[in-house]
């Protein structure tokens, strides 16, 4: 099936309509049920395909020597504790997959979705998807109790939004402010198939993954277990 075929605008709408666009805090939109099962599935497929791909997942060392425990595999740009590459110097050296045309697609689409109503800040959300060009992806695996600490995404030179798409297991997502890594902050439940897009305002909060509830991904979402998140950014770099 084309990319295109998997991923028209009126199938994406269609599904969250029904539970609607949630703001969390300005320019934090939660999208509830945004991806259809089948599409879940597709991106399960890819995904399984960019492990194999020339630069395998892997937990990131943190520069006290700590390993995370979530393992990630990145697109266009590869991430390391704190920089962007386009050889994964941390890894094996290699450059890792293109950041595909599709996905740049799908980023539109979720940043319209997301922002189609102002997203709680003013038109300038609204006028962002036509030029919404993401260049890298983080592809976080987490299974077997894997979380994330509270912390900013930062490295990037943008303060374009950064699409946080969703598979698997379900997760307590922990939204902050961008003051400290501690209260006040939100719990938001993410569930396989959700989408969030953090811009604006919210696009320096401290966030984190203290929980994900083990299994609890639902049966045709393509993985038996564990949990994906895919979040494309906007790296600023050439
Ligand atoms: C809020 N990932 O990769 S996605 C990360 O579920 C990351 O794997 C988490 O935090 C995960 O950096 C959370 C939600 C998310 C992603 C990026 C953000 C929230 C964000 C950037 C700014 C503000
Ligand atoms: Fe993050």
């Amino acid at each position: 099936m084309s990319d295109d075929a998997l991923f028209p605008l009126e199938l994406v709408q269609a599904e969250a309509l029904r539970a609607g666009p949630r703001l969390v805090a300005p320019g934090a939109v939660h999208v509830p049920h945004w991806l259809s099962l089948e599409q879940q599935r597709w991106i399960v497929e890819r995904f399984v395909e960019w492990t194999h791909g020339p630069v395998p997942l892997r937990a990131a060392t943190l520069p006290g020597g700590h390993q995370m425990s979530v393992r990630t595999v990145c697109l266009g740009w590869h991430w390391q504790p704190y920089r962007y590459t386009r050889e994964a110097t941390d890894v094996n050296g290699l450059s890792v997959l293109d950041f595909p045309d599709w996905m740049v697609r799908l980023g539109r689409k979720a940043v319209a979705t997301a922002y189609s109503s102002g997203g709680g800040v003013d038109d300038s959300l609204a006028e962002l998807p036509a030029s919404y060009t993401p260049d890298a992806a983080l592809v976080n695996f987490y299974e077997h109790g894997a979380t994330m600490g509270m912390h900013q995404d930062k490295d990037e030179r943008s303060n374009a939004p950064v699409v946080s798409l969703s598979i698997g297991d379900e997760c307590i997502f922990r939204f902050g402010n961008t003051q400290t890594r501690t209260k006040p902050y939100s719990d938001v439940q993410l569930r396989s198939g959700d989408l969030f897009v953090f811009g604006g305002p919210s696009r320096f909060a401290y966030h984190g993954i203290p929980k994900v509830l083990q299994g609890t991904a639902p049966e045709g979402c393509g993985l038996s277990y564990g949990r994906i998140n895919i979040t494309m950014r906007v790296t600023g770099m050439s």
